[in-house]
């Protein structure tokens, strides 16, 4: 099982579409495994988004995420890494697909919802930055044999 951080960003909180983007991946299937509303500081934004950091639009990135609530999730399942990336959609809501998290909830080509770690490296990273011992719950879904098929043993 994979987890990978998500973060609703400002302007998804501000716009009240938590709700709905929590729910497609409870509907996906995905297990919430940790999840906070909290303000990221400079200090946090900086670190999260370093390798950005000689980009253009770094300063209006860290700018943006530290500008107001964002809600932080912690999110496994086979493959959750990926399935999130593509739940997500392309960076911009401007050319994200339709059916995506992006695609059906924006148009901006700064402002974009959500960020999903992109990597199992980027997820270990990240979730150690946002939550600290005890934040991420391993808990069992008591309907989880009919989201994965356990016959074999193992989540199929
Ligand atoms: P991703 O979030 O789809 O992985 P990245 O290229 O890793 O996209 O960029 C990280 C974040 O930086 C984006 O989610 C977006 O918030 C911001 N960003 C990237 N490119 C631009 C840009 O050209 N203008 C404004 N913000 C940008
Ligand atoms: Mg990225």
């Amino acid at each position: 099982m994979e987890t990978t951080l998500i973060i609703l960003k400002p302007d998804a909180v501000q716009r009240g579409l938590t709700g709905k983007i929590i729910s497609r991946f409870e509907d996906k299937g995905l297990q919430v495994v940790g999840m906070k509303l909290m303000q990221i500081s400079q200090q946090l934004a900086a670190t999260h988004y370093e390798a950005h950091k000689e980009r253009p639009f770094y300063p209006g990135l860290v700018k943006f995420m530290t500008s107001s609530p964002v809600v932080v999730m912690a999110i496994r399942g086979n493959g959750a890494i990926g399935i999130a990336r593509n739940m997500m959609g392309a960076t911009f809501g401007s050319k994200a697909n339709p059916g995506t998290i992006r695609g059906d909830f924006g148009v901006s080509n700064s402002f974009n919802l959500i960020h999903g770690s992109d990597s199992p490296e980027a997820a270990e990273r990240e979730l150690k930055l946002f939550f600290g011992a005890g934040e991420v719950l391993n808990w069992s879904r008591a309907g989880e044999v009919w989201v994965y098929d356990m016959s074999g043993g193992k989540a199929e």
